[in-house]
């Protein structure tokens, strides 16, 4: 049961598509305090208490101990002292043996929680004393979750396509680099489905133009591309550059979609393409214009689009920058003592992402001017609705693929998101794992991360197992930076375990692209942390580094160097499949229990629960070929029936099922 409690004059935010009357009474489980600035809820926590959820974020599947600021920041460094990532998803299941219950702190502007960090025993949560308090009762996690999905709406369908294995660089910028990553792929049987076009294919890194240099002829790039069954897809930031040469700003400012200041000027701050203007994504007329802007790209065969800098990320504003310089100015050239040391790093330090800059622009909603500071969660949200709608309305029947970096609950019904700068880090694979829940729990079915690691130079064996992991979640993007080793599966002497994780990826597709329509279709999770599924057992509900994946399948990646096998905890009884391609792999049969499973590094292990098979492609080198492979049942012999899901996969016509034979035939032998 959820009820919603409205407290001043909240913010409507478009996180929720029910619309629920507010109550009156008391709010159950937290106490409220009236704080000098908002509100502060708190709640006494028990000894066995887990929480569950808040999407996006450091720490583990439990986000017990540790204090979390819903403001979306661009984060270079997700260490785990980091409070702020990308995005804001404030919904939060309080599971404790005795019930559970969920929060949604429908604030777009900080918020706050502070989950038994300051107190073991206590958690609180700060917000803003306008705000909206969704509380759902009764039932268990799934389906306090179902509730919760129910309220926020149906989760982003991308194209069957977007499931394929996708190819990233930043650096790679047209014609050149993606006709050199598509011919080294088809050269080495790796398969692939998609490029990315970093910022580079971009005129001086202006959305919306494209660099004469490197994409000569856009159709032309996007044509050829789709004969080798590759799509393109662009990269757009959400920065405008303030340029009376850039055709965008001038139409911008002609048609005023641009945030003001409180002067009524257009707010500048520096980005990619220099000082730039921000589109107004919380108007829907200034969305509007924007979403119209993708439709030459559209126009010449695009079909997938990546939003970045969205939180929105600001380099330096026009008025810090001119602050900083007469700070600067103040100092002895040659000898600035420590005093001025400290001011010079101050200066230069604090000009990035600057809550001073945060509160000097304004937007327009629907005619009410709010303070960007008050709503700054929903900036990406909106740049997201901002382009579906502007692909909708190009063409209204067709899936296109788009995810976004920074977002806030809502967003998953226009789009999906990757989790931005990771490191190539073992701890980053861990960390990869520990978001997926609580971005399924939040909508976000549709995501990914760097596999092999943003920023950092990767290695063969961390690749490897990342993409171990990597096969799994629906986005399977391998992306890396600027000035980082070559990170292409065809650079690494272990090529061939490589191409063998990404063909091991497109047999799975049937049943990934089944259980992800299934989630949606149901308002459940694609991942869930096996507490969701075995709430009683008190070792599941404490298992860190283990996923339930669908409705058969439990996923344990190894995320340490060296390892040969790692500790699983099976929660039932188990068939576990150590593969290491889609034709050579063994099976064992696992109890109940603590168990270590061997897994050499060319191997992934996936668990199959007791009498359930899986549909298993003959991998193709494309998704394109992919619905002529044919497709067995891979499991337990004589396992149930297996319902699988099948569409045109790119219009929005309802698929159908079918269901396949699990009588044993095609079982996997023991
Ligand atoms: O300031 O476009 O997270 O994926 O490669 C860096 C360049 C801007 C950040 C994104 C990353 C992308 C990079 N971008």
């Amino acid at each position: 049961m959820i009820t919603r409690y409205d407290f001043g004059a909240p913010v409507s935010t478009g996180a929720a598509v029910l619309n629920i009357t507010p109550s009156h009474g008391d709010i159950p489980h937290f106490q409220l305090e009236e704080t000098g600035e908002g509100l502060r809820l708190s709640c006494p926590l028990e000894e066995d208490t887990c929480l569950f959820g808040l999407g996006e974020t450091v720490w583990g599947i439990n986000k017990r101990g540790h204090i979390y600021r819903a403001w979306n920041t661009d984060e270079t460094t997700h260490t785990e002292d980091k409070k702020s990532l990308y995005s804001a998803h404030n919904f939060l299941i309080v599971s404790s043996p005795s019930g559970a219950f969920g929060i949604f702190v429908d604030d777009p502007g900080e918020v706050i929680f502070d989950l038994g960090a300051t107190s073991l025993k206590r958690m609180t949560i700060d917000c803003h004393k306008d705000v909206t308090l969704y509380i759902i009762e009764g039932g268990s996690c799934v389906e306090i979750c179902r509730e919760f999905r129910e309220l926020t709406g149906p989760s982003y369908v991308p194209p069957y396509w977007a499931f394929g294995y996708i190819q990233s660089r930043w650096g790679y910028a047209g014609e050149e680099d993606v006709s050199r990553v598509t011919r080294l792929h088809r050269e080495n049987h790796i398969p692939l489905d998609g490029i990315c076009l970093d910022i580079d294919y971009m005129d001086r890194f202006r959305d919306f133009t494209l660099n004469p240099k490197t994409v000569p002829d856009l159709k032309k790039m996007v044509d050829k591309a789709r004969k080798d069954r590759v799509h393109i897809i662009p990269i757009i930031d959400a920065g405008i550059p303030a340029n009376p040469d850039d055709a965008t700003y001038l139409s911008g400012i002609e048609n005023d979609t641009f945030v003001k200041e409180e002067n009524g000027e257009v707010f500048r701050a520096a980005v990619w393409p220099g000082l730039s203007c921000f589109p107004d994504f919380l108007s829907p007329r200034a969305s509007a214009w924007f979403g119209d802007r993708y439709r030459p790209l559209l126009e010449a065969g695009i079909d997938g689009f990546w939003n970045d800098m969205n939180e929105p990320s600001l380099f330096y504003s026009a008025k810090g920058i001119r602050k900083a310089w007469e700070s600067l100015r103040q100092l002895n050239e040659e000898n600035i003592d420590t005093d001025g040391n400290w001011r010079m790093h101050q200066a230069a330090g604090s000009l990035a992402n600057s809550m001073e800059d945060y509160r000097s622009f304004y937007h327009d909603m629907n005619g009410t001017r709010v303070n960007h500071e008050r709503v700054h969660n929903l900036y990406g949200f909106g740049m997201t609705r901002a382009s579906r709608e502007g692909f909708d309305r190009f063409d209204g029947s067709k899936r296109y693929l788009l995810f976004s970096r920074s977002s806030y609950i809502g967003a998953h019904r226009y789009g999906g998101m990757w989790m931005g700068d990771n490191c190539a880090w073992w701890s980053h694979i861990k960390l990869n794992l520990q978001m997926l829940p609580g971005l399924n729990m939040c909508g976000f079915l549709y995501c990914g991360a760097d596999i092999g690691g943003f920023g950092k130079d990767t290695t063969p064996d961390l690749l490897l197992r990342w993409l171990q992991l990597g096969i799994f979640t629906p986005l399977m993007r391998n992306h890396t930076s600027i000035g980082t080793r070559q990170q292409e599966i065809y650079q690494f002497e272990c090529m061939d375990e490589m191409r063998n994780m990404v063909r091991l990826r497109y047999a799975l597709i049937p049943y990934l692209y089944s259980e992800y329509m299934k989630a949606v279709q149901s308002s459940g999770m694609l991942f869930r942390p096996l507490a969701f599924d075995s709430p009683d057992d008190p070792m599941a509900r404490h298992t860190e580094d283990q996923l339930m994946l669908g409705g058969e399948c439990m996923i344990a990646p190894v995320y340490e160097p060296n390892a040969a096998g790692r500790t699983v905890y099976v929660p039932e009884r188990m068939l576990v499949l150590r593969m290491r391609s889609p034709e050579d792999m063994d099976a064992e049969l696992l109890e109940k229990g603590t168990h270590f499973v061997r897994c050499a590094l060319g191997e992934v292990l996936l668990f199959l629960r007791e009498g359930c098979a899986i549909p298993f492609a003959e991998p193709t080198e494309s998704t394109k070929e992919a619905r002529k492979a044919p497709v067995h049942m891979m499991g337990w012999p004589f396992s149930k029936p297996y319902l699988l899901y099948l569409d045109d996969g790119v219009s929005y016509a309802p698929g159908w099922t079918t269901l396949l034979d699990g009588t044993g035939e095609d079982g996997y032998a023991l």
